[in-house]
């Protein structure tokens, strides 16, 4: 009756953008994304015969508003022989400084948590079916390194494979632009997007090329290839929100300021690549190798609490009690935030 999980998020080199199912989280396109390690959410599930309906504590707060948490548990409940509610524990070691959206750990992690908890015990690829019903991207963080969702066409047919274990000198720095609210998040703005932009259906056909590609070259190690792609097809996704109507960006202008940072960075001989989702922080694309000596360079241009660098994570685990209760104890000495 109880499971704890931990989860790390992901960051989509090709972009998922775009649903065709809204209810069951279909994509209209596969995506593939890289899971890095300085990012995470611990969570407990307990199913208590006492609860009189479910409770949410998020980083040490009650939370009212369960109804998300609620939909989601009912995914499993639903499996189960008897109706329990429960108590959800989550920290987020995402942090807040970092501007980043942490639903990709938090679902994923919620998912196996429940699964554990709830004694269904599905398997891996099952569970990234269950996490994709929180939030697409969680989808992709049931595994490490570099995972792709298939997007499928049905709720058994879109879920996540693991690719490669990205352990060949890949690393990636977060440049923290600003810690704003996303002014349109990403749920609302690939909505828009789908419904108004002339050049969507070619985001479509140009992602699924983009796909294909950049698997190609994770299976022979091509860095920059991968780089390449990863670069122009986030630009791509970001020239959709630029053509719906009305139009909107991402783009703030210290994004384009770190975008010129990274050109500029590139032509002194750095292999480096840049990608953005939906807010304003530039992730960068990097050889682990050359982290520490970027550091330095970027240190000219940002303070250091705006650089974070990350190695590549793993996949989804359960966690012991004890390390649960480490991983508290961490976060209230402000580790986690
Ligand atoms: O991660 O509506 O998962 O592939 O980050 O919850 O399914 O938050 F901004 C680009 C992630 C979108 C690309 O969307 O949406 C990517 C994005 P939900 P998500």
């Amino acid at each position: 009756m109880i499971g704890i999980a931990r989860a790390n998020t992901n960051i989509a080199l090709i972009k998922y953008w775009g649903k065709k199912d809204k209810n069951l989280f279909i994509p209209m396109n596969s995506s593939l994304s890289l899971t890095l390690d300085a990012f995470y959410t611990d969570t407990k599930v307990t199913f208590d015969t006492t609860l009189t309906k479910d409770v949410f504590y998020l980083n040490g707060k009650k939370e009212e508003n369960t109804i998300k948490i609620s939909n989601f548990l009912n995914l499993f409940r639903e499996n189960m022989d008897t109706f329990y509610y429960a108590r959800v524990e989550s920290y987020n070691f995402v942090p807040t400084a970092a501007g980043l959206a942490s639903s990709a750990s938090a679902f994923c992690a919620l998912a196996m948590a429940t699964n554990i908890a709830s004694g269904l015990n599905y398997d891996l690829k099952t569970l990234s079916t269950f996490a994709r019903r929180g939030s697409g991207s969680a989808t992709r963080s049931i595994y490490g390194g570099f995972v792709e969702w298939e997007k499928g066409y049905d709720n058994q047919t879109s879920y996540a494979k693991f690719i490669d274990d990205a352990n060949w000198d890949i690393g990636m720095i977060i440049l923290v632009i600003n810690q704003n609210e996303k002014k349109i998040s990403s749920r609302v703005g690939m909505e828009h997007t789908v419904t108004t932009s002339p050049f969507y259906p070619q985001w479509v056909q140009s992602a699924t090329d983009d796909l294909k590609n950049i698997k190609e070259a994770i299976a022979r190690h091509d860095f920059k290839t991968l780089g390449e792609i990863t670069e122009h097809n986030s630009m791509k996704m970001h020239a959709t929100t630029l053509s719906a109507n009305p139009p909107f960006t991402y783009f703030e202008p210290d994004s384009l300021r770190a975008q010129n940072i990274v050109r500029q960075l590139r032509s002194k001989g750095y292999n480096i690549y840049m990608t953005m989702d939906a807010g304003p922080n530039v992730k960068i694309l990097c050889r682990h190798s050359d982290m520490q000596q970027l550091k330095r360079e970027l240190l000219q241009f940002f303070n250091d609490n705006q650089i974070i660098l990350s190695n590549v994570g793993k996949g989804v685990r359960p966690l012991t009690e004890e390390t649960f209760q480490q991983s508290i104890q961490n976060f209230n000495q402000n580790i986690g935030e």
